[in-house]
């Protein structure tokens, strides 16, 4: 079978970008574009410029951007690839878009669907290797395991081995195992689901479904749950570089480690309550806060309360906060105008609004948040227990089978342009103080 018209076209993409990033490197590669304060030293790296990727950008006011379109252009750009009756796009359409930034024609993104039809088959021994697992292993670590034991097949760990692989054609078997990866997500995340929550009983793939669709299916989840599984996943693909899971795929894949063993790397991350798990915290949150009313849904007073009696025993408030944004997240828009129309009446829904009316107010009386404003998490969990998807700790996954498509794009890409093996210079806190004292190490 020759190249897909996605492969063909990405290579077209990045031999075009290819000089873009030469020129940068070797002739403007002394130009400074930032400067290092020991805070960020410290704290996190917190906003310095040192990573690069065009496949999203985050304005702190704005928030994400894929390929230059917010998430309402980004839809309403791909609604031909709506599904019929449905009210989102498929992913197959938004990944097209998210590699190369052009808006696929029909043709297009049923190749990338039977493309990753084609690929998803998951292997025996990954379900051999699930099985063995403790049942009250943590889904994120079945999920990382099972990416990770796949690394045997990994394309381009194999062709290094051979050896002869040029730099310039890395991309291309990091595009074949990320597109195997990919196709084998939603399956694996699903046998993950039955055989955890769901006594252990499957069902089967639907050839004649797309990939958001065919996830919904395989969980056991009616309409219009596969336009929650859709939205889910392209709102969480991809949030630029710097977030935790995003930049550990990167950093592993940099040493050419291949997409499994990069992407595994990354959901361990993700599985971190200060990133993806917050999602499965807030709903433990909110209903321990229902619990204490006898499940009834609290007053504004009360609400005001827990949310101090949780900032006062030294938590922080789950799905509020971000490093970067400073407003709204728009992914937190996007859930919240979904389910303002599908089930508007859903008590936990009314509360998800109420935290949205106190909280802020209560997080900037507190003082220490840069953003009192909710993140992608304060919704999410609210949205899956409405339609029966009640496993709290599996909803981290839901986030990582999204997460997938922005993170390997990105590590194709990275070898398309060459990027080189991350090695950030560390120094001793000694040596802070002394600059500290001297106001400044004397840049040469
Ligand atoms: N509740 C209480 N305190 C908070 C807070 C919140 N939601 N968000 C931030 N703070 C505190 C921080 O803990 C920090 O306190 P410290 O000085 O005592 O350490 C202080 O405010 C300053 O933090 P910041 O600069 O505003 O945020 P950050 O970049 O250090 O951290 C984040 C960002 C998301 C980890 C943080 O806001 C947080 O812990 N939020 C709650 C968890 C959450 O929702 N995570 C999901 C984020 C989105 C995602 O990745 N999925």
């Amino acid at each position: 079978m020759g190249d897909s018209s996605l492969k063909a076209k990405l290579k077209e993409k990045i031999e075009a970008f290819r000089p873009r990033t030469t020129k940068l490197m070797k002739e403007q590669g002394k130009i400074v574009i930032d400067k290092v304060t020991i805070d960020q030293c410290i704290g996190g790296a917190r906003d310095i410029r040192s990573l690069v990727t065009d496949i999203s950008y985050l304005d702190p006011q704005e928030g994400i951007r894929f390929r230059k379109k917010t998430i309402p252009e980004t839809f309403e750009a791909l609604k031909e690839h709506n599904v019929a009756g449905c009210e989102m796009p498929t992913v197959e359409s938004f990944f097209y878009f998210l590699l190369t930034g052009d808006i696929p024609t029909k043709a297009q993104a049923d190749e990338v669907a039977a493309d990753w039809r084609s690929r998803a088959e998951v292997p025996q021994y990954v379900i051999d290797v699930l099985r063995a697992m403790p049942r009250d292993s943590h889904p994120m670590t079945m999920l990382s395991t099972a990416v990770l034991c796949m690394q045997r097949d990994s394309q381009f760990a194999k062709r290094y081995g051979e050896g002869g692989l040029k730099k310039n054609d890395m991309w291309d078997p990091m595009y074949e195992d990320s597109m195997t990866l990919l196709a084998r997500l939603p399956p694996i995340a699903a046998y993950i689901y039955r055989m955890k929550y769901q006594g252990d009983t499957f069902i089967p793939a639907d050839a004649k479904l797309d990939w958001g669709g065919n996830f919904a299916h395989m969980i056991g989840q009616k309409k219009p749950y596969d336009d929650v599984a859709r939205m889910y996943f392209i709102i969480h693909s991809d949030h630029e570089s710097g977030n935790v899971s995003a930049h550990t795929t990167h950093l592993v894949a940099s040493a050419l480690s291949d997409a499994y063993y990069s992407f595994s790397a990354g959901l361990n991350g993700l599985a971190g309550p200060l990133h993806g798990l917050a999602n499965q915290e807030v709903l433990g949150w909110i209903q321990n806060s229902m619990k204490k009313l006898n499940n009834q849904v609290p007053s504004k007073e009360q609400l005001k309360q827990f949310l101090w009696d949780t900032l006062n025993s030294g938590q922080v408030i789950p799905g509020y906060g971000h490093a970067v944004l400073r407003k709204t997240d728009p992914r937190y828009t996007a859930q919240n105008e979904f389910a303002k129309k599908h089930m508007p009446n859903d008590p936990l829904f009314q509360l998800v609004n109420m935290i949205y009316e106190v909280a802020p107010g209560v997080l900037t009386e507190h003082g220490k948040t840069k953003n009192p404003w909710p993140n992608v998490d304060a919704h999410s969990g609210v949205i899956q227990w409405h339609y029966g998807v009640r496993e709290w700790d599996f909803y981290t996954v839901l986030f990582g089978v999204g997460r997938a498509l922005g993170v390997l794009a990105n590590i194709i890409w990275d070898r398309g342009l060459g990027y080189a093996i991350e090695r950030p210079k560390s120094v001793t806190t000694e040596m802070l103080e002394k600059w500290a004292a001297d106001g400044g190490r004397k840049l040469d």
